[in-house]
Protein backbone atom coordinates (compact mmCIF):
# COMPACT_ATOMS: atom_id res chain seq x y z
CA UNK A 1 0.00 0.00 0.00
CA UNK A 2 1.50 3.48 -1.03
CA UNK A 3 2.58 5.85 2.04
CA UNK A 4 0.05 8.58 0.92
CA UNK A 5 -2.56 6.03 1.45
CA UNK A 6 -1.93 4.45 4.73
CA UNK A 7 -1.27 8.58 6.08
CA UNK A 8 -4.53 9.19 4.57
CA UNK A 9 -6.54 6.63 6.23
CA UNK A 10 -4.35 7.03 9.77
CA UNK A 11 -5.48 11.03 9.60
CA UNK A 12 -9.24 9.81 9.05
CA UNK A 13 -9.25 7.09 12.00
CA UNK A 14 -7.55 9.90 14.15
CA UNK A 15 -10.24 12.49 13.17
CA UNK A 16 -12.98 10.25 13.72
CA UNK A 17 -11.65 9.11 17.18
CA UNK A 18 -10.95 12.93 18.00
CA UNK A 19 -14.15 14.44 16.99
CA UNK A 20 -15.74 11.17 18.80
CA UNK A 21 -14.05 12.33 21.96
CA UNK A 22 -15.62 16.02 21.24
CA UNK A 23 -18.97 14.63 20.82
CA UNK A 24 -18.76 12.65 24.17
CA UNK A 25 -16.96 15.57 25.81
CA UNK A 26 -19.43 18.09 24.15
CA UNK A 27 -22.19 15.80 25.75
CA UNK A 28 -21.11 15.53 29.20
CA UNK A 29 -20.63 19.04 29.42
CA UNK A 30 -24.07 19.83 28.30
CA UNK A 31 -25.43 16.92 30.79
CA UNK A 32 -23.60 18.91 33.59
CA UNK A 33 -24.31 22.11 32.88
CA UNK A 34 -28.25 20.92 32.70
CA UNK A 35 -27.54 19.53 35.99
CA UNK A 36 -26.63 22.55 37.64
CA UNK A 37 -29.59 24.04 36.95
CA UNK A 38 -31.94 24.47 40.08
CA UNK A 39 -34.76 24.40 37.76
CA UNK A 40 -36.18 21.00 36.44
CA UNK A 41 -35.09 20.71 32.94
CA UNK A 42 -35.95 18.34 30.65
CA UNK A 43 -34.77 17.81 27.00
CA UNK A 44 -37.90 16.51 24.71
CA UNK A 45 -37.92 15.21 21.33
CA UNK A 46 -41.01 14.38 19.30
CA UNK A 47 -43.47 13.37 22.55
CA UNK A 48 -40.78 11.73 23.94
CA UNK A 49 -37.82 12.32 26.65
CA UNK A 50 -34.42 12.21 25.95
CA UNK A 51 -33.10 13.51 29.17
CA UNK A 52 -34.29 14.77 32.39
CA UNK A 53 -31.62 16.88 34.81
CA UNK A 54 -31.04 15.61 38.40
CA UNK A 55 -32.91 17.87 40.01
CA UNK A 56 -36.03 16.62 38.09
CA UNK A 57 -35.15 13.25 38.86
CA UNK A 58 -35.26 13.93 42.73
CA UNK A 59 -38.36 15.60 42.29
CA UNK A 60 -40.41 13.20 40.45
CA UNK A 61 -38.88 10.02 42.29
CA UNK A 62 -36.84 8.19 38.61
CA UNK A 63 -34.07 7.02 38.87
CA UNK A 64 -32.70 7.62 35.42
CA UNK A 65 -34.62 8.69 31.81
CA UNK A 66 -35.00 5.04 31.04
CA UNK A 67 -36.88 4.68 34.20
CA UNK A 68 -39.44 7.68 33.64
CA UNK A 69 -40.07 6.36 29.93
CA UNK A 70 -40.84 2.99 30.87
CA UNK A 71 -43.45 4.05 33.13
CA UNK A 72 -44.88 7.03 31.94
CA UNK A 73 -46.39 7.04 28.29
CA UNK A 74 -46.48 10.91 28.24
CA UNK A 75 -44.90 14.53 30.51
CA UNK A 76 -48.38 15.25 30.83
CA UNK A 77 -49.28 12.29 32.81
CA UNK A 78 -47.79 14.19 35.83
CA UNK A 79 -49.65 17.06 34.92
CA UNK A 80 -52.30 17.75 38.31
CA UNK A 81 -55.63 18.63 36.82
CA UNK A 82 -56.77 22.38 38.37
CA UNK A 83 -58.90 25.45 36.49
CA UNK A 84 -56.00 27.91 35.23
CA UNK A 85 -53.14 25.26 35.06
CA UNK A 86 -52.05 23.35 31.52
CA UNK A 87 -53.24 19.61 31.40
CA UNK A 88 -53.00 16.88 28.81
CA UNK A 89 -55.96 18.77 26.77
CA UNK A 90 -55.76 22.68 27.63
CA UNK A 91 -58.21 24.66 25.29
CA UNK A 92 -58.66 21.79 23.19
CA UNK A 93 -55.04 21.95 22.07
CA UNK A 94 -52.57 19.11 22.99
CA UNK A 95 -50.36 20.42 26.29
CA UNK A 96 -46.78 21.21 24.34
CA UNK A 97 -48.60 22.76 21.34
CA UNK A 98 -49.96 24.87 24.66
CA UNK A 99 -46.47 25.47 25.90
CA UNK A 100 -44.72 25.83 22.62
CA UNK A 101 -47.09 29.37 21.91
CA UNK A 102 -45.14 31.51 23.84
CA UNK A 103 -46.76 34.53 25.49
CA UNK A 104 -50.54 33.47 24.51
CA UNK A 105 -51.27 32.67 27.65
CA UNK A 106 -50.16 31.20 31.08
CA UNK A 107 -47.92 28.07 30.60
CA UNK A 108 -48.50 27.13 34.02
CA UNK A 109 -48.47 23.57 35.75
CA UNK A 110 -49.39 21.45 38.93
CA UNK A 111 -46.67 18.64 39.64
CA UNK A 112 -46.67 16.74 42.23
CA UNK A 113 -42.98 15.86 44.74
CA UNK A 114 -41.82 12.51 44.99
CA UNK A 115 -39.42 13.58 47.35
CA UNK A 116 -41.26 15.99 49.42
CA UNK A 117 -44.87 14.61 48.80
CA UNK A 118 -46.55 17.77 48.20
CA UNK A 119 -48.02 19.74 45.22
CA UNK A 120 -45.66 22.22 43.54
CA UNK A 121 -46.58 25.11 40.71
CA UNK A 122 -44.37 25.80 37.59
CA UNK A 123 -44.20 28.14 34.95
CA UNK A 124 -42.73 25.99 31.84
CA UNK A 125 -40.99 27.63 29.12
CA UNK A 126 -39.82 25.35 25.96
CA UNK A 127 -37.40 27.18 23.83
CA UNK A 128 -36.15 25.13 20.50
CA UNK A 129 -32.35 23.81 20.26
CA UNK A 130 -31.08 24.88 16.73
CA UNK A 131 -30.22 22.08 14.65
CA UNK A 132 -32.47 19.65 16.55
CA UNK A 133 -35.73 18.37 16.41
CA UNK A 134 -35.10 18.71 20.51
CA UNK A 135 -36.86 21.32 22.83
CA UNK A 136 -35.45 22.66 25.94
CA UNK A 137 -38.24 22.46 28.48
CA UNK A 138 -37.43 24.52 32.12
CA UNK A 139 -40.23 24.24 34.46
CA UNK A 140 -39.66 27.33 36.67
CA UNK A 141 -40.74 27.13 40.62
CA UNK A 142 -43.65 29.87 40.82
CA UNK A 143 -45.53 28.22 44.04
CA UNK A 144 -45.25 31.12 46.67
CA UNK A 145 -46.16 33.06 44.34
CA UNK A 146 -49.19 31.02 43.44
CA UNK A 147 -49.47 30.70 47.00
CA UNK A 148 -49.56 33.93 47.65
CA UNK A 149 -51.97 34.52 45.09
CA UNK A 150 -54.69 31.74 46.68
CA UNK A 151 -53.89 34.21 50.04
CA UNK A 152 -54.90 37.57 48.53
CA UNK A 153 -58.13 36.00 46.72
CA UNK A 154 -58.69 34.54 50.21
CA UNK A 155 -58.32 37.61 52.01
CA UNK A 156 -60.27 39.80 49.34
CA UNK A 157 -63.41 37.24 49.43
CA UNK A 158 -63.86 35.62 53.03
CA UNK A 159 -64.50 36.64 56.24
CA UNK A 160 -61.40 36.69 58.74
CA UNK A 161 -63.67 36.14 62.31
CA UNK A 162 -65.89 33.38 60.61
CA UNK A 163 -64.27 31.81 57.38
CA UNK A 164 -67.29 32.14 55.03
CA UNK A 165 -67.52 34.85 52.00
CA UNK A 166 -67.64 38.39 52.53
CA UNK A 167 -69.77 40.99 51.58
CA UNK A 168 -67.43 41.49 48.86
CA UNK A 169 -67.83 38.06 47.12
CA UNK A 170 -71.45 38.10 48.34
CA UNK A 171 -72.03 40.84 45.84
CA UNK A 172 -70.36 39.50 42.82
CA UNK A 173 -72.51 36.08 43.36
CA UNK A 174 -75.58 38.43 43.24
CA UNK A 175 -74.60 40.10 39.97
CA UNK A 176 -73.52 36.65 38.52
CA UNK A 177 -77.03 35.30 39.46
CA UNK A 178 -78.94 38.48 38.60
CA UNK A 179 -77.32 38.44 34.72
CA UNK A 180 -77.98 34.56 34.72
CA UNK A 181 -81.53 35.44 35.99
CA UNK A 182 -82.38 38.09 33.44
CA UNK A 183 -80.60 36.30 30.37
CA UNK A 184 -82.00 32.51 31.29
CA UNK A 185 -84.94 33.29 33.27
CA UNK A 186 -83.69 31.35 36.39
CA UNK A 187 -85.00 32.30 39.96
CA UNK A 188 -83.10 32.56 43.45
CA UNK A 189 -84.12 33.86 46.21
CA UNK A 190 -81.99 35.71 49.29
CA UNK A 191 -82.23 35.09 53.22
CA UNK A 192 -81.03 37.64 55.34
CA UNK A 193 -80.48 37.13 59.40
CA UNK A 194 -79.59 39.03 62.25
CA UNK A 195 -78.98 37.68 65.87
CA UNK A 196 -81.44 38.58 68.18
CA UNK A 197 -80.52 40.66 71.03
CA UNK A 198 -76.74 40.75 69.98
CA UNK A 199 -75.74 43.33 72.20
CA UNK A 200 -76.79 42.34 74.75
CA UNK A 201 -74.66 38.97 74.58
CA UNK A 202 -72.03 41.21 74.21
CA UNK A 203 -72.46 43.17 76.97
CA UNK A 204 -73.16 39.89 79.29
CA UNK A 205 -70.65 37.86 78.51
CA UNK A 206 -68.37 40.44 76.78
CA UNK A 207 -66.78 40.81 73.20
CA UNK A 208 -64.59 37.85 72.99
CA UNK A 209 -67.60 35.36 73.72
CA UNK A 210 -70.03 37.98 71.30
CA UNK A 211 -66.96 36.81 68.64
CA UNK A 212 -67.48 32.83 69.18
CA UNK A 213 -70.98 32.91 69.12
CA UNK A 214 -71.24 34.42 65.64
CA UNK A 215 -68.05 31.72 64.55
CA UNK A 216 -70.11 28.94 65.81
CA UNK A 217 -73.45 29.99 64.12
CA UNK A 218 -71.78 30.41 61.06
CA UNK A 219 -70.99 26.82 61.04
CA UNK A 220 -74.04 25.28 62.54
CA UNK A 221 -75.93 27.42 59.10
CA UNK A 222 -72.94 26.27 56.52
CA UNK A 223 -73.23 22.70 57.77
CA UNK A 224 -77.11 23.06 57.16
CA UNK A 225 -76.57 24.32 52.99
CA UNK A 226 -76.40 22.87 50.16
CA UNK A 227 -73.09 23.25 48.05
CA UNK A 228 -75.04 25.70 45.22
CA UNK A 229 -76.03 27.93 48.39
CA UNK A 230 -73.51 30.89 49.69
CA UNK A 231 -73.43 32.04 52.57
CA UNK A 232 -71.73 35.00 53.56
CA UNK A 233 -71.52 37.71 56.46
CA UNK A 234 -73.43 40.65 55.12
CA UNK A 235 -71.61 42.72 58.44
CA UNK A 236 -71.37 42.48 62.04
CA UNK A 237 -73.75 39.81 63.11
CA UNK A 238 -76.20 39.49 60.17
CA UNK A 239 -75.44 36.68 57.58
CA UNK A 240 -76.88 36.48 54.01
CA UNK A 241 -78.14 33.16 52.19
CA UNK A 242 -78.20 33.39 48.22
CA UNK A 243 -79.97 30.35 47.66
CA UNK A 244 -79.53 29.23 43.84
CA UNK A 245 -83.10 27.96 42.01
CA UNK A 246 -85.64 28.62 44.84
CA UNK A 247 -88.59 30.56 44.95
CA UNK A 248 -89.27 32.51 47.87
CA UNK A 249 -91.35 29.56 49.11
CA UNK A 250 -88.77 27.24 49.30
CA UNK A 251 -86.43 30.06 50.62
CA UNK A 252 -88.71 30.23 53.30
CA UNK A 253 -89.03 27.14 53.89
CA UNK A 254 -84.71 26.92 54.06
CA UNK A 255 -85.16 30.08 56.26
CA UNK A 256 -87.27 28.52 58.75
CA UNK A 257 -85.69 25.18 59.56
CA UNK A 258 -82.49 27.38 59.79
CA UNK A 259 -84.19 29.51 62.52
CA UNK A 260 -85.44 26.23 64.52
CA UNK A 261 -82.23 24.82 64.03
CA UNK A 262 -80.21 27.95 65.49
CA UNK A 263 -82.84 28.44 68.32
CA UNK A 264 -82.31 25.14 69.84
CA UNK A 265 -78.34 25.19 69.63
CA UNK A 266 -77.15 25.24 72.81
CA UNK A 267 -74.57 27.70 72.39
CA UNK A 268 -71.17 27.26 74.15
CA UNK A 269 -71.32 30.13 77.30
CA UNK A 270 -74.48 31.75 76.02
CA UNK A 271 -76.87 28.98 75.55
CA UNK A 272 -80.20 29.89 73.57
CA UNK A 273 -79.97 32.27 70.56
CA UNK A 274 -81.96 33.28 68.34
CA UNK A 275 -82.28 34.84 64.57
CA UNK A 276 -85.04 36.92 62.72
CA UNK A 277 -84.88 36.06 58.89
CA UNK A 278 -85.64 38.35 55.86
CA UNK A 279 -86.65 36.49 52.93
CA UNK A 280 -87.58 37.25 49.46
CA UNK A 281 -87.14 36.23 45.37
CA UNK A 282 -85.66 38.17 42.81
CA UNK A 283 -87.86 39.68 40.39
CA UNK A 284 -86.90 39.81 36.96
CA UNK A 285 -85.52 43.84 36.64
CA UNK A 286 -84.38 44.04 39.92
CA UNK A 287 -81.49 45.89 40.87
CA UNK A 288 -78.91 44.89 43.84
CA UNK A 289 -80.06 47.59 46.01
CA UNK A 290 -84.14 47.10 45.23
CA UNK A 291 -83.52 43.09 46.42
CA UNK A 292 -81.39 44.02 49.02
CA UNK A 293 -84.09 46.62 50.18
CA UNK A 294 -86.80 44.43 50.19
CA UNK A 295 -85.13 41.41 52.71
CA UNK A 296 -84.08 44.18 55.19
CA UNK A 297 -87.87 45.45 55.00
CA UNK A 298 -88.79 41.82 55.48
CA UNK A 299 -86.05 40.98 58.53
CA UNK A 300 -87.38 44.61 59.99
CA UNK A 301 -90.80 43.16 60.17
CA UNK A 302 -89.66 39.94 61.31
CA UNK A 303 -87.61 42.00 64.36
CA UNK A 304 -90.83 44.57 64.78
CA UNK A 305 -93.35 41.33 65.13
CA UNK A 306 -91.32 40.31 67.91
CA UNK A 307 -88.20 38.66 66.66
CA UNK A 308 -86.99 34.67 66.24
CA UNK A 309 -89.16 34.25 63.03
CA UNK A 310 -89.24 34.37 58.92
CA UNK A 311 -90.66 37.17 56.79
CA UNK A 312 -91.09 36.53 53.07
CA UNK A 313 -91.30 39.77 51.17
P1 LIG B 1 -81.67 43.20 67.42
O1 LIG B 1 -82.39 42.03 68.01
O2 LIG B 1 -82.60 44.34 67.13
O3 LIG B 1 -80.90 42.82 66.21
O4 LIG B 1 -80.69 43.72 68.53
P2 LIG B 1 -79.11 43.62 68.53
O5 LIG B 1 -78.62 43.90 69.90
O6 LIG B 1 -78.67 42.34 67.93
O7 LIG B 1 -78.73 44.75 67.48
P3 LIG B 1 -77.82 46.00 67.57
O8 LIG B 1 -77.72 46.50 66.15
O9 LIG B 1 -78.33 46.95 68.60
O10 LIG B 1 -76.43 45.47 68.04
C1 LIG B 1 -75.61 44.69 67.26
C2 LIG B 1 -74.35 44.48 68.04
O11 LIG B 1 -73.45 43.61 67.34
C3 LIG B 1 -73.59 45.75 68.27
C4 LIG B 1 -72.16 45.43 67.94
O12 LIG B 1 -71.27 45.79 68.94
C5 LIG B 1 -72.17 43.93 67.80
N1 LIG B 1 -71.19 43.45 66.85
C6 LIG B 1 -71.06 43.77 65.55
N2 LIG B 1 -70.00 43.12 65.00
C7 LIG B 1 -69.45 42.38 65.99
C8 LIG B 1 -68.34 41.48 66.05
O13 LIG B 1 -67.62 41.23 65.08
N3 LIG B 1 -68.08 40.89 67.24
C9 LIG B 1 -68.85 41.11 68.35
N4 LIG B 1 -68.55 40.47 69.46
N5 LIG B 1 -69.89 41.96 68.32
C10 LIG B 1 -70.19 42.58 67.16
MG1 LIG C 1 -77.93 44.00 63.11
MG1 LIG D 1 -79.13 41.86 65.90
Amino acid sequence: MPVVTVAFITTLIFWFFLHLSYTKRYHSFVKSFLDSNNNITILYNEDKITFINSVGLEFFGFKSVKDFNARHVSLSNLFLEEEGYISKYTYGKKWFEEIKMKNKRDTKVKLFSEQDQMDFYFQVEASKLKFTKQYLLSFNNITVLEQEKTNIKKLAEYDALTNIYNRVKLNEVIDGLIYRANRYDLKFSIILLDIDHFKAINDTHGHNVGDKVLIELARLINMSLRESDTFARWGGEEFMIVSESSSRQQASKLASRLRKEVSEHPFHMVGKVTCSFGVTEFKVGDKPSLLFERVDKALYEAKDNGRNQVVTK
